[in-house]
């Protein structure tokens, strides 16, 4: 039974992407269950080389300093050669139509003036990930649903058109988790590529600014401190961090006014992360330790694919 998760350097870790899956990632993940930092699905839209190659170590540091086994996790461009050939061989598999109806493409090409062709095939490339990995489960969102069924369809399609090869893998649904909303504007939520960075805190910020923005966080003008999601959005995603942090129901708070919870918040905040971004920034100050977990996760990983790969070319008939 192995579980693939990944996780987009598409900007910095945040809050949210620690409280919603990378601290239970590394608390109650099992022992076969795979991390990877998917770097080649962040080049689907405008982005950054160079920066891209800062976060993309930056996430591997700081999911082993989460405490994920360093032998669970690797970067997807490390197994460029090996996803890129299966890549194809699924592209073939797979219909334009089936490619085309992604409900993510139409949404995320929407209004954009070069839509980059991987955008529409990385559900192909996602899949390949899957396949070669022999993943079984796949913790997803709803808007990632749609990609794993396509990768359950070209599997299956693969097997009885070429042979039997690929594990059917299943969507499964992470258990409810923080939905971490932006401190700036709560009706977003918290997100790693946002060009306004006042309302993200990243597991990297410094425990000074981390104080900054949270006591910049917007609430409302009722001055009264009720966790009242719907009236009270601001200071009701201030309550739900508090509460993912120290394990209290955010109703259970008493707090006499909002920059009392500011104050609370912001410790809690900084403490969780502490020992993370400690951690993260030891790895990424020893540049040949990071290294060598790297280089060691991504033989691993084109290790576990690499009998899927040869028999997958081999059944399809070109190798
Ligand atoms: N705000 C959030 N609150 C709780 N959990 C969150 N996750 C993301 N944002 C929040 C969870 O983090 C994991 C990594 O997801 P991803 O790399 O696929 O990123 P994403 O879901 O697209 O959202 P991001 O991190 O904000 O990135 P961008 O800006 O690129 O969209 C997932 O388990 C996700 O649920």
């Amino acid at each position: 039974m192995t579980r693939l998760s990944a996780i987009t350097p598409s900007g910095h870790a945040h809050i949210g992407n620690h409280l919603g899956a990378i601290s239970r990632w590394a608390t109650q993940g099992r022992p076969g269950d795979l991390y990877f930092v998917s770097d080649l699905h962040a080049m689907t839209v405008s982005y950054n080389p160079a920066r891209l190659r800062v976060l993309s170590r930056e996430l591997l540091a700081v999911l082993v300093a989460a405490g994920i086994a360093p032998e669970q996790v690797f970067v997807q461009s490390d197994l460029v050669r090996e996803l890129g050939a299966l890549s194809w061989v699924l592209e073939c598999t797979c219909s334009y139509g089936e490619a085309a109806r992604m409900t993510q493409f139409k949404q995320k090409s929407e209004g954009q003036g070069m839509v980059r062709l991987g955008l529409l095939t990385y559900p192909v490339l996602m899949a390949a990930d899957i396949l070669l990995q022999g993943a079984s489960e796949v913790p997803v969102g709803d808007d990632q649903a749609q990609h794993v069924e396509l990768a359950r369809s070209l599997a299956r399609r693969f097997n009885s058109t070429y042979g039997e090869l690929f594990t059917v893998p299943s969507a499964v649904t992470p258990p409810t988790a923080a939905r971490v909303r932006d401190l700036a504007d709560p009706t977003r939520k918290m997100s790693k590529s946002t060009q306004d960075t006042a309302g993200s805190v990243f597991i990297l910020d410094e425990p000074d600014l981390i104080r900054r923005k949270i006591r910049r966080a917007v609430t409302d003008g009722l001055d009264r401190v009720t966790y009242s999601p719907d009236d009270q959005p601001g200071l009701a995603n201030l309550l739900e961090i508090l509460s993912a942090c120290t394990g209290t129901p955010p109703r259970d708070f008493s707090f006499g006014s909002y920059g009392e919870v500011k104050e609370a918040v912001a410790e809690a905040v900084i403490e969780e992360l502490r020992p993370i971004r400690k951690g993260a920034m030891d790895l990424l100050a020893d540049q040949e330790e990071l290294d060598r977990i790297r280089k060691a996760g991504a033989e691993r990983a084109a290790e576990r694919g690499a009998h899927r790969l040869t028999s997958a070319l081999r059944l399809a008939g070109v190798a």
